[in-house]
């Protein structure tokens, strides 16, 4: 091919625009990243099945994000895990988390029918086996609700030259919006699939999905694994 030949402009289908903006999407500059499908978020026994919520709702997307992961490795992009999860010794846990963690039962650190919740090396903090990593897909262990503060993973995104991120996973309005809000700011292009997210609460997810929508897309884009599976090149 010639050197200064013009790559393909691709898009997927999505609001409110086709993403990615500049459609450059191909599998060298492009990742998934499955945030937080842990136990203790949508397994029976795990800390919000433990708080009450109906883990039908956090348990959803893990076929599509199943279909989407399958088809992303199937074409050689990269792919991301990330897990919430503090220290045995809790000494990245800051105290008005545990706290608030703790007004619905037992809270981060505390006991549980998988183990001390969100507490790493322990069976409910990790990854569901659906959606197991693989070799040579990074996991993010990360102490907070976003991927990127306190973790190497804008790091290890630079030096691959990712500039386009697939948000899947849970929760809609926490771990993933978090992620999402700081990667925009750092100058990722971010599609977040609505059928691949999920909330504790309905409304939450879809008043979620809303807010990436404004303003022209203000966090970026929103899609589903059916139009990403399309897309995909
Ligand atoms: C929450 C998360 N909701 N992964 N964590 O506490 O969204």
């Amino acid at each position: 091919m010639n050197a200064h030949a013009r790559v393909e402009q691709r898009f997927i289908e999505a609001d409110p625009y086709p993403w990615p903006y500049n459609g450059d999407l191909r599998p060298e500059n492009t990742a998934l990243i499955v945030i937080d499908m842990q136990k203790d978020f949508c397994a029976p026994g795990g800390y919000v099945d433990g708080m009450g919520y109906d883990l039908s709702l956090t348990r959803a997307p893990i076929e599509p994000i199943g279909r989407v992961l399958a088809a992303m490795r199937a074409k050689g992009y990269h792919v991301f895990h990330t897990r919430e999860g503090h220290r045995p010794d809790l000494a990245d846990l800051p105290e008005n988390k545990r706290w608030r963690s703790r007004q619905f039962g037992p809270g981060i650190g505390d006991p549980g029918p998988c183990g001390r919740i969100l507490v790493r090396g322990e069976p409910g903090w990790d990854i569901i086996p659906d959606l197991y990593p693989i070799e040579g897909e990074p996991i993010i262990d990360k102490p907070g609700k976003g991927s990127f503060v306190a973790t190497d993973l804008e790091l290890i995104l630079k030096q691959r030259r990712i500039d386009n991120l697939v948000l899947t996973g849970v929760t809609t309005d926490v771990c993933v919006h978090t992620t999402m809000r700081e990667a925009n700011d750092r100058g990722f292009e971010c599609v977040m699939l609505e059928d691949c997210c999920a909330a504790t609460d309905r409304g939450n997810h879809e008043a979620a999905i809303k807010m990436i929508k404004m303003q022209g897309g203000v966090f970026g884009a929103v899609s589903t694994s059916e139009a990403l599976l399309a897309a995909l090149p």
